[in-house]
C-alpha cells in the first residue's frame, strides 16, 4: 500500500512532465522591459482566444497589433478574432492616457486575459513585440507547428522607451539592396522596437532614388562598371569588371514608406552634398567644378570631386530635396555633409566668387554656407535636417540636428549650441567593423566594436549638464557596405550587435547590465535562428581574460551562453568535444603554455577556438609600476600588460600593448617573494610606418633589498633591433626584490621616413624575468 503522501507525491510527478504548472517561467525579453514583475501561471493563446479593442480606441490599433496575429496564424493556426464581451481567454486592449510617451506600455498577462494599456498605436505595436517575444521561440516558424502549447508567462510589464530616437543605417550605395531586402530589414528593426531607419541613398559609388526632374541621377548614376576587390589598401589593386547596381523608383520607395510606417518607423533619407557626389556627377557634370567627365566610382575612400557651390547646383539640390521632401513624410531629411576635400573649391572661379561676395573667409565657411542654404530651404518646407559632424566645421547652421560618427566631440560642441544630436561614434557603434579578433572574420574595413563595446556605449556623454543632455535624441549604429556584397554578409555584421543597439536605446544607462543581456541573448538567437538570419556566432567565442589573485597570474575563460561548455587543452593541441571541460581558472607563467578552447553546447563546437601562447615569466602577477602613463588610446590593462605572459600581436591590439607618444618609460616591478633571476628582457616593437620606434637605449636595474638599486646593463637603438626589438640582459643568478627599466623613446624621426620631424611612439608589450 502506497501511503497517501507518496501519492501525491507521484501525482505532483506527473503532472510536472505533461502539463505548465511546473514550468518555469523565462521573461527574455529584448530590449528589456524597463520594470517586469514575474508572477506565476501562464496565459494560453488557442483557436478560441479573442482580441478586445476598448471603445475609446480607434481601428488603427486592431492593425498596430499585426505583428502577434500574424505569428499566431502563420506558426499556431490561430485566428485572432476580435469579440464585444471581454470575459476570459481574450486581449483586451484599453486606452491609457496618463503613460509617459507614444511608444509607452502596459503589459499585464494573467491565467485568463491579457491586458495592454497604451496611449498611441505605437505603443499596443510594442506591447504585441513583447508579447511575441514572450511566446516560445517557434512562434517565429513560416511553417505551421502542432502540439505547442502556446504560453505567455504571467507577468506585470511597464515599459517605456529612454530615447525617442532609436535608429539603424543602412548603405545601399557601396552594395545595392533590394526593396525586399530593405523591407526585411525593417522587420527586424521593428523586432526589436528600434523606430529610425536612416537610408543613405546616395554617394559616389551609386544614386539609389529615382528624381523625375533629373533622370540621369539613376539611369547612370545608379550603376558602375567595376568595383575594387579585397581591401582598400591592398597593393597591388585588383578589380571587379562586373557591371552592377539597382535603384529604387518613387514607386518602390512608398512602398518602403508604407511597410515601414506600418512597423512605426520613421525613414530617414539621406541626400550627400557637397561630397560624396561622384554618381551624381557621372550624370550631371555641369554641376562639379571642373565639368568632367566622370564615372560612378568603383573604388571605396573620398574624392575630390565634389558639387560646385554656384547657383545652378543650388537649383538643381533644391529640386532633388523637393521631390524627396514630398516622397517621405516624415520630419527629418538627411543631408550628409561629411568628407568634402575642400580642393577643387580652392580652385574654381565660381566658388571664390561666391566666397567673396558673402563675405566667407574659407572654404568652411562656404561648405557652411552650402550646408545652410539647403537647410533652410529644407526648413521653409517644414522639415527638419539632419548632417554629419563636419557641417560644425565653418559654423553650424540654424535648426541643423548633428550626426555625431567621428567621436562624441561632435555632438557635445552641438549639444552645448542647444542642437538636437543622434551619437553614432565610430569607436562604439559602426557595425562594419571587426566584432571579434579572431583571424578567421571576413574581410571588413578595419576597427574593432564587440558587441559589449556596443551595449556599454552611453549615448549621453558625461560632459553634458541635464539641460544639455536633452538634446541627446539617442543613439544609432551605422552599417556602411563597402565590403558587405550580400544580405548574408550585411546580415553577419548587423546580428546581434543590432539587438545590443535595441536595448542600448531603450534602457537609460543606469539600468543596462552586460551580463544580464547576455543571458537572455541566447534565446534570442534561437528564434534568429528560426528565421534564417545569419548572424555572426562571434558572441559564443569563448574569451580569456588574464588577472592576478594573491600574487598569482590566472586565466579565466568565458563563454556568454550558461548553457555553453568550454573544452580546452593547453599543450598545443586542438580542443575538441572531448577534452577536459574548462572549470576553474589556469595558472600562468611557470612554463610556456598554448590555450585552446572552444564553447560546445550539446556536442556541437558553437565557433571558432580561442588559441593564445603564453610564454613563462617570474614577472607574472607581481606589482608593476609604471611611469607616465600610456597614452590613453594604448593603454592596455596598465602594468598588467607587461606581466601577463602575452607577447603582443600585428595588426597592434590596444589590450596587448602599452603605447607611449613622445614619451620614455620607467617600470618597477615589485615581487611579492624574492625570487632568482639570471636574465631580464624588455620587449618592443618597431613599425617606422606607423610613427613607432624601439627604444633608443633601456637600462635594467635591479634590487636586493628593495629600496637601493644596481644597473646591470644598457642596451642601445641598434642591438635592440637587432635582437628583434628586445633588449636582453643576462647576469648571474640572484636573489631580488624589485627589477626596474628605463626605458628611452626613439626621440626625433628622421627626416624622409613617414612622420619626419615628430617624435616617436614607444611600444612595450612585456617585461620578462627568468
Ligand atoms: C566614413 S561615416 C564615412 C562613410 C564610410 C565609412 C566607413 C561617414 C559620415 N562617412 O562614407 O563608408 O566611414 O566606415
Amino acid at each position: 500500500m502506497k501511503t497517501l503522501q507518496q501519492i501525491a507525491f507521484i501525482l505532483i510527478a506527473l503532472l510536472c512532465t505533461q502539463s505548465v504548472f511546473c514550468q518555469k517561467n523565462e521573461y527574455n525579453v529584448i530590449p528589456k522591459p524597463v520594470s517586469l514583475k514575474p508572477v506565476s501561471g501562464q496565459f494560453i493563446f488557442n483557436e478560441q482566444t479573442r482580441l478586445f479593442i476598448d471603445k475609446g480606441l480607434g481601428k488603427e490599433v486592431a492593425g498596430a497589433l499585426f505583428v502577434l496575429s500574424d505569428r499566431l496564424n502563420t506558426a499556431a493556426g490561430i485566428n485572432l478574432q476580435t469579440t464585444d464581451s471581454p470575459k476570459s481567454n481574450v486581449i483586451v486592449c484599453k486606452l491609457n492616457d496618463k503613460l509617459p510617451n507614444k511608444e509607452s506600455y502596459i503589459l499585464y498577462v494573467a491565467g485568463d486575459k491579457i491586458t495592454i494599456e497604451a496611449r498611441e498605436p505605437a505603443g499596443f505595436f510594442y506591447a504585441a513585440q513583447t508579447i511575441r517575444q514572450l511566446l516560445p521561440t517557434i512562434i517565429e516558424s513560416e511553417t505551421r507547428q502542432k502540439n505547442v502549447k502556446w504560453t505567455v508567462p504571467c507577468c506585470k510589464i511597464e515599459d517605456s522607451p529612454y530615447y525617442r530616437y532609436r535608429g539603424m543605417h543602412l548603405d545601399v550605395c557601396r552594395h545595392f539592396s533590394p526593396k525586399e531586402e530593405v523591407m526585411a530589414y525593417l522587420d527586424q528593426l521593428a523586432f526589436l522596437k528600434i523606430n529610425k531607419f536612416h537610408w543613405h541613398l546616395t554617394d559616389d559609388q551609386g544614386w539609389r532614388i529615382e528624381i523625375k526632374k533629373y533622370p540621369r541621377l539613376t539611369e547612370i548614376g545608379g550603376f558602375r562598371n567595376r568595383t575594387m576587390m579585397g581591401h582598400y589598401s591592398d597593393v597591388p589593386r585588383r578589380w571587379d569588371d562586373t557591371r552592377v547596381g539597382g535603384y529604387y523608383t518613387q514607386e518602390d520607395i512608398k512602398e518602403v514608406l508604407a511597410y515601414a510606417k506600418k512597423r512605426f518607423i520613421t525613414v530617414i533619407p539621406e541626400i550627400e552634398m557637397p561630397g560624396h557626389a561622384i554618381a551624381a556627377l557621372a550624370g550631371y557634370p555641369q554641376y562639379s567644378c571642373s565639368g568632367g567627365p566622370f564615372e560612378v566610382e568603383g573604388r571605396w575612400g573620398i574624392f575630390n570631386d565634389i558639387f560646385c557651390a554656384r547657383e545652378e547646383t543650388f537649383g538643381f539640390l533644391q529640386d532633388i530635396l523637393d521631390e524627396v521632401a514630398e516622397l517621405f513624410p516624415g520630419e527629418y531629411v538627411h543631408i550628409g555633409g561629411d568628407e568634402a576635400p575642400k580642393i577643387r573649391w580652392e580652385r574654381c572661379h565660381a566658388c571664390q566668387t561666391r566666397m567673396k561676395e558673402e563675405g566667407l573667409k574659407d572654404e568652411h565657411e562656404l561648405q557652411s554656407y552650402f550646408v545652410k542654404r539647403m537647410g533652410k530651404h529644407l526648413t521653409d518646407k517644414g522639415k527638419r535636417f539632419i548632417g554629419w559632424d563636419e557641417i560644425l566645421e565653418g559654423g553650424l547652421a540654424p535648426n541643423a540636428i548633428v550626426m555625431s560618427w567621428r567621436g562624441n566631440e561632435g555632438g557635445i560642441a552641438a549639444a552645448r549650441q542647444g542642437h538636437d544630436v543622434i551619437m553614432t561614434p565610430t569607436y562604439a557603434l559602426y557595425l562594419d567593423y571587426y566584432q571579434s579578433q579572431l583571424p578567421s572574420e571576413p574581410l571588413a574595413i578595419g576597427g574593432y566594436v564587440s558587441l559589449q563595446m556596443v551595449y556599454e556605449y552611453n549615448p549621453t556623454p558625461k560632459e553634458l549638464t541635464p539641460e544639455e543632455a536633452k538634446h541627446i535624441l539617442g543613439p544609432q549604429a551605422n552599417l556602411w557596405t563597402e565590403y558587405l556584397p550580400n544580405r548574408e554578409r550585411r546580415e553577419y555584421m548587423i546580428f546581434p550587435r543590432i539587438v545590443a543597439l535595441a536595448e542600448n536605446g531603450w534602457l537609460p544607462q543606469d539600468k543596462k547590465d552586460f551580463r544580464n543581456f547576455e543571458s537572455r541573448l541566447p534565446f534570442l538567437l534561437e528564434r534568429y535562428d528560426i528565421m534564417g538570419i545569419n548572424y555572426s556566432r562571434a558572441f559564443f567565442n569563448v574569451s580569456g581574460n588574464v588577472s592576478v589573485e594573491n600574487g598569482k597570474l590566472k586565466l579565466s575563460l568565458h563563454t556568454a551562453d550558461p548553457r555553453t561548455d568550454i573544452h580546452y587543452t593547453t599543450d598545443g593541441t586542438k580542443a575538441t568535444p572531448e577534452s577536459p571541460v574548462y572549470t576553474t581558472p589556469i595558472s600562468l607563467g611557470d612554463r610556456v603554455m598554448i590555450v585552446n578552447a572552444i564553447p560546445v553546447k550539446n556536442g556541437v563546437v558553437l565557433s571558432a577556438p580561442y588559441n593564445q601562447q603564453f610564454i613563462s615569466n617570474k614577472a607574472a602577477g607581481q606589482k608593476v609600476t609604471v611611469a607616465p602613463q600610456p597614452s590613453k588610446k594604448y593603454k592596455g590593462k596598465g602594468g598588467l600588460t607587461l606581466t601577463d605572459c602575452i607577447l603582443g600581436r600585428y595588426p597592434i591590439l590596444g589590450s596587448q600593448w602599452l603605447g607611449f607618444d613622445k614619451e620614455d618609460a620607467e617600470v618597477i616591478i615589485e615581487f611579492v617573494k624574492p625570487e632568482s633571476v639570471s636574465k631580464i628582457t624588455v620587449s618592443s616593437t618597431h613599425q617606422p610606418g606607423q610613427w613607432i620606434y624601439a627604444p633608443q637605449s633601456v637600462e635594467c636595474f635591479i634590487s636586493e633589498d628593495g629600496s637601493t638599486y644596481k644597473s646591470i646593463g644598457i642596451l642601445q637603438h641598434d642591438a635592440i633591433l637587432k635582437a628583434n626589438n628586445k633588449a636582453v640582459i643576462d647576469m648571474a643568478p640572484v636573489t631580488i626584490k624589485k627589477i626596474k627599466a628605463d626605458v628611452r623613446n626613439f626621440g626625433v624621426i628622421p627626416l624622409g621616413e613617414q612622420g619626419g620631424g615628430h617624435k616617436a611612439w614607444l611600444f612595450l608589450d612585456e617585461i620578462i624575468a627568468e
